[in-house]
């Protein structure tokens, strides 16, 4: 493994020529928006000539308009719609009956008691988070009796939620693995590919899902990874699989590993839904503790956007589980050097709220109890939507809504008829036809479910 940190000559050279340029862009536009602030108007005199469009030129003339996130971008669409009848089903974010934004009861109790708590202060946390919570979050996915941790073998580090997770996780092994190639499944959740590879990965996918058969292509799967070069990187959703809502069974997972360890693959776990598929933390934890518990090594990313209903406060982990105690807290101090030149150390408040959750036996076990109740209305919603669309005689057979599993039915639906159901019925989407089944209610499902009728007897 090489040293990150001791690149003191290339690093001075680097900076000062990269800051010139920066200087010098930098100075571009401070004149430029000095020059607009003074005149008012669009003649500058910092910026004699103009561009294209009459205005003066930018720095950042040739800038094309990205497009909006795939995602994020539904809900940007959906606040513009004045319709009163609009339902964004495009980001996973849970609503409670009343179509509202659920803080948990808990997480309200955890935040007073911070508030109360006059010794608490607004310190820098170390580089690599909260202490207790990097703890607490390692048990939490591992499972309290994980020979991995009683061993010391892993490192984890509080990152901003599973986004930042995933992040810090691709840097670190772009720096220090040696194979630079990951598989992702195909589909999955539309940040992968662009996490990885701007992290320096080179993304390949796997075969997951089966549009046929609505389920996963077990086959195409273990013929992929089966040819995948040793020591690939393969990322895993831990549970409740998105977009597809469709898991391995358990005995699929033990043949998963088997294949993962004898070609000596590293496994990367996303797991940013547990105990939002079953209701049940371990129940959804099992993929990842099989994994660990069998010796080998692997990296997971944990959210706590979902579960615990902080997706604002962006609160994550990574845990790398490593061979032994002594590879584990060198793989830290690498970790550091990763997040230090990122975002230095990671924020406060969400983490500690967390940490005051899961250390205390009575709060944990109330975060059980409301987590249970969201995983429980979402699977509510999928007999409701299924039992809708039978009553309604629409064509096709939509058994999966009520086989798949987490916050996500994946439709089927084409592009074409997500565009008419948008524009007919107003309800946001994402274009692939997967609609957050945690933004329904009993009173939104009859209008969804007329949607989906329209557009599937109108719309090819
Ligand atoms: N991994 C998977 C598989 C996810 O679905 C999401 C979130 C994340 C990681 C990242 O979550 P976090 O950084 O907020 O912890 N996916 C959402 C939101 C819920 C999004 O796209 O950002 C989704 O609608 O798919």
């Amino acid at each position: 493994m090489h040293g990150g940190g001791n690149t003191s000559p290339s690093f001075s050279s680097f900076s000062s020529s990269s800051s010139s340029a920066a200087d010098r862009r930098l100075n571009a536009l401070v004149r430029h928006l000095e020059g607009s602030s003074l005149n008012g108007s669009r003649s500058i005199a910092a910026s004699p000539t103009s561009g294209s469009h009459g205005a003066p030129n930018s720095v950042f003339d040739h800038l094309v308009r990205a497009p909006e996130d795939p995602i994020l971008g539904v809900t940007v669409a959906y606040n513009k719609d004045p319709s009163p009848v609009k339902l964004n089903l495009g980001v996973g974010a849970y609503r409670t009956e009343e179509g509202k934004p659920l803080v948990l009861n808990v997480v309200r109790r955890a935040e007073q008691m911070l508030v109360n708590d006059s010794s608490r202060v607004k310190e820098y946390l170390p580089i690599v988070g909260l202490s207790d919570f990097n703890k607490l979050s390692a048990k939490l996915i591992l499972g309290a009796d994980s020979p991995a941790i009683q061993e010391n073998r892993v490192s984890t580090v509080q990152c901003l939620s599973g986004t930042g997770s995933l992040r810090v996780g691709a840097e670190f092994l772009a720096r220090h693995y040696h194979q630079h190639t990951i598989y992702i499944p195909q589909p999955t959740w539309g940040n992968h590919p662009k996490v990885f590879g701007l992290a320096g990965l080179s993304v390949k996918t796997y075969r997951y899902y089966d549009p046929a058969t609505r389920g996963l292509n077990f086959q195409g799967l273990l013929e992929d990874l089966g040819s995948a070069p040793s020591g690939a990187i393969v990322l895993l959703h831990a549970c409740a699989h998105n977009p597809t809502g469709v898991d391995p069974t358990i005995h699929q997972w033990e043949q998963i590993r088997q294949l993962i360890r004898s070609k000596a693959l590293l496994p990367f776990f996303d797991s940013a839904y547990q105990g939002f598929a079953s209701g049940n933390l371990d129940a959804d934890a099992e993929s990842v503790r099989m994994f660990a518990k069998d010796g080998g090594e692997c990296l997971v990313a944990q959210s706590y956007a979902k579960n615990m209903g902080l997706y604002g406060e962006r609160v994550g982990a990574l845990s790398i589980v490593c061979r032994s105690a002594d590879v584990a807290s060198r793989v830290e101090s690498q970790l550091k050097l990763v997040i230090r030149p990122m975002y230095s150390n990671p924020p406060i408040h969400g983490a500690s709220i967390v940490a005051t959750i899961l250390k205390d036996r009575s709060m944990y076990q109330e975060w059980t109890i409301e987590l249970k109740a969201m995983a429980e209305r979402i699977i509510s919603m999928r007999q409701q939507l299924f039992d809708a669309l039978r009553s309604r005689g629409t064509p096709g057979d939509w058994s999966h809504i009520i086989k798949q599993i987490g916050m996500f039915t994946f439709t089927g639906l084409n592009s074409k008829q997500v565009a008419f159901m948008t524009k007919e019925y107003h309800i946001y989407m994402t274009s692939d036809g997967r609609i957050s089944m945690a933004g329904l209610s009993s009173r939104t499902v009859p209008h969804l479910a007329d949607a989906i009728h329209a557009a599937v007897t109108r719309v090819a």
